[in-house]
C-alpha cells in the first residue's frame, strides 16, 4: 500500500494563541475534516496544512496537539496578508460564493489571485519537500487548485507518481463559472492534475462543459465511469466519487449510555413537541434564514404545528473575520428573535437556537433525539449533516427534509423529502408533511436511506478514489516503463 499524503487547506485542529506562550488547540469543525480523520487515523500517512493561526507555528504545542494522532502532521504557516487575502480573500470571498452560485456576493479583488497562487506554491514546496515517488498525493478542495500547476512548473512532478485532486464543494456550471476574471487560468491549472474527483455527476458534467467551452485544445473522451480529458499531450480523467461519512462510529456513539441520556434528556425538555433539528457552520450557502422563514411560514399556514413542533438551530461558527458573515449572523439573530417573539407563549418557545459548536456527544444525542432534520442548504458540495443524522437514527425512525441542491440528494433521494430550499411555502408544507408522516412510511424512508450512507461510507469513498488513482499509477508506470526502455537503447 503506497503511503497517502493528504493536502488541504486546513488542518483538523486549530492553534489559537491567548497570550504570550500560552496556546489552545481546538478540533477544527467541517465537512472535510470529518471525512478524512477518520482515514488518516485508521491506514495512517501524512497530513500537510495550516493550523489557522496566522504568523509563525509554535513548534511545542503543535507537537503536543499532534503526538496521538496515528499520522504525521505538516505544517504550512501563513501570514497574516496571506490569511486575508488568500484564505479570506480568494478562497472564501471568490471561489466559495461563485461555486455555490451566488456570484453577487463575490469580491473579485485582482490582488487576491496572486495571493492565491502565492499560497498555492507554498504548499507545492511542502509537498515536494516530504513527497517520495510511490507516495499517493491526494490535494483537497478549492483552496489548493493551484498546486499541481505550481509542482510541475518547479519541475518536482517528474518525480512524483500521480497528482489527484478532490474538490469538495460543487463545481458551477459554464454561465456561472465564466464570471470568474481568471477562468481559463484556473481551469488550466486544475487540468494540471491527473485525476479530478467531484461530488455529483452534476459537477462532472459541469466541469466537462467548462473545458468543451473554455479549453478548445482540449479533447473530451466521454466514458461510463471516468471521462478524459486530453489535453498538452496528458490524460486527465474526471469522475464523481460522492463523499461519505464513518458510519459505523456515528451509530456506535449514538448507541451508547451517554448519547442515549443526553437524547432523552433533550427530549423531555420539550414535552409533546416534535424536534426539528437544523446544524450548519455559518455560512450564506447553507440556507438558514430561508429555513427559518419556511419554519415561520409553517407556523402561520398550519395552526396545528404551533405548541408542537420545536426547531433546534445549531449555528457553529465559521469565517467571522469577513464582513458579510457579521450581517448574515445579525440576520439570522433578528429571525429567531421575530419568530419567538411571534409564536411563543408561556410554556413553548418555537425555536432553539445555539450560536456554538455542540461536542460530540451532544451533536449525536441531538442526531439522535430530534424527529425531523431540516437540511436546506441553497448549494452543497454534498452534505454530511444529513448522512450523519441517517447513521445515528438507530431505531429506524425520523424523517430527513433535503435541499435538492444538496449533493446528497443524489443518494439520498429514495427516501428523503427532496425540496427547493428558496420556495418557503414548499419547505413550511415539508415540514407539515413530516410531522404528520406515518411511522410505517418514516422508517421505510429511513431504512432506505440508511442503507445506502451504510454501504457508501467514507472507506468506500476513499477506496474507489485510490482505486481509481491506482489503475492510472499502474498505467503510467507501464508507460514510464517504456519509455526508458527506449531511452535505454
Ligand atoms: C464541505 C462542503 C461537503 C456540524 N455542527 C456541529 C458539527 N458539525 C459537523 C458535522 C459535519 C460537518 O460539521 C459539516 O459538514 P458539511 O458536509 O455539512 O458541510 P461543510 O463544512 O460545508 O463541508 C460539503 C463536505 O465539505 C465534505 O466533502 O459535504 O458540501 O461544503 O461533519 O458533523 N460538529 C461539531 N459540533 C457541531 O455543533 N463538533
Amino acid at each position: 500500500m503506497n503511503r497517502l499524503i493528504v493536502v488541504s487547506n486546513r488542518l483538523p485542529f486549530a492553534l489559537d494563541s491567548t497570550g504570550e506562550d500560552l496556546w489552545t488547540v481546538t478540533p477544527a469543525v467541517g465537512g472535510l475534516v470529518s471525512a478524512i480523520e477518520p482515514v488518516l487515523r485508521e491506514r495512517g500517512g501524512t497530513w500537510i496544512g495550516w493550523p489557522g493561526t496566522a504568523g509563525e507555528i509554535p513548534a511545542e504545542p503543535l507537537a503536543k496537539a499532534t503526538r496521538h494522532a496515528g499520522y504525521k502532521v505538516v505544517p504550512v504557516a501563513l501570514s497574516e496578508t496571506e490569511r486575508d487575502e488568500f484564505y479570506y480573500g480568494y478562497s472564501n470571498q471568490v471561489i466559495w460564493p461563485l461555486f455555490h452560485d451566488l456570484q453577487n456576493f463575490c469580491n473579485f479583488d485582482p490582488t487576491y489571485w496572486q495571493a492565491y497562487k502565492q499560497v498555492n506554491d507554498r504548499y507545492a514546496d511542502a509537498i515536494a519537500r516530504c513527497a517520495q515517488p510511490d507516495d499517493f498525493i491526494w490535494v483537497h478542495d478549492y483552496h489548493l487548485m493551484y498546486v499541481a500547476q505550481a509542482l510541475r512548473e518547479q519541475g518536482v512532478s517528474r518525480k512524483l507518481s500521480e497528482l489527484t485532486f478532490f474538490l469538495h464543494i460543487p463545481f458551477p456550471p459554464y454561465d456561472i463559472f465564466s464570471k470568474l476574471p481568471q477562468q481559463q487560468r484556473l481551469l488550466r491549472a486544475l487540468l494540471h492534475f491527473d485525476l479530478i474527483g467531484f461530488q455529483t455527476r452534476r459537477d462532472v458534467r459541469n466541469f466537462i462543459q467548462c473545458v468543451r467551452r473554455l479549453m478548445l485544445e482540449a479533447k473530451v473522451v466521454p466514458r461510463r465511469n471516468l471521462q478524459l480529458v486530453r489535453f498538452e499531450k496528458r490524460e486527465i480523467r474526471v469522475g464523481h466519487f460522492p463523499i461519505g461519512i464513518d458510519f459505523d462510529s456515528f451509530e456506535n456513539g449514538a448507541r451508547s449510555d451517554t448519547v442515549a441520556q443526553r437524547s432523552q434528556q433533550l427530549r423531555a425538555t420539550f414535552p409533546g413537541c416534535q424536534l426539528i433539528l437544523g446544524s450548519d457552520r455559518l455560512d450564506y450557502s447553507k440556507g438558514i434564514p430561508e429555513r427559518l422563514r419556511a419554519f415561520r411560514t409553517a407556523l402561520e399556514r398550519h395552526p396545528e404545528l404551533r405548541g408542537r413542533v420545536v426547531l433546534i438551530q445549531v449555528v457553529v461558527p465559521s469565517r467571522v473575520l469577513i464582513p458579510r458573515y457579521h450581517e448574515f449572523k445579525d440576520r439570522i439573530d433578528r429571525l429567531v428573535g421575530d419568530i419567538n417573539g411571534r409564536f411563543s407563549t408561556s410554556t413553548w418557545l418555537p425555536v432553539q437556537y445555539h450560536f456554538r459548536s455542540l461536542d460530540r456527544d451532544d451533536l449525536l444525542a441531538h442526531y439522535r433525539g430530534c424527529d425531523i432534520a431540516f437540511v436546506t442548504p441553497l448549494k452543497d458540495g454534498m452534505n454530511l449533516v444529513a448522512k450523519e443524522y441517517c447513521a445515528c437514527r438507530i431505531d429506524n425512525d425520523g424523517v430527513l427534509i433535503l435541499s435538492q441542491f444538496a449533493g446528497a440528494a443524489e443518494q439520498l433521494k429514495p427516501g428523503a423529502v427532496l425540496v427547493n430550499p428558496y420556495d418557503v411555502e414548499q419547505l413550511g408544507d415539508a415540514i407539515l408533511m413530516a410531522f404528520r408522516m406515518r411511522q410505517a412510511e418514516r422508517i421505510a424512508r429511513m431504512k432506505r436511506m440508511r442503507r445506502v450512507v451504510r454501504e457508501e461510507n467514507v472507506f468506500w469513498w476513499v477506496d474507489s478514489f485510490l482505486k481509481a488513482g491506482a489503475t492510472m499509477a499502474a498505467k503510467s508506470a507501464r508507460v514510464l516503463g517504456h519509455r526508458s526502455a527506449r531511452i535505454a537503447r
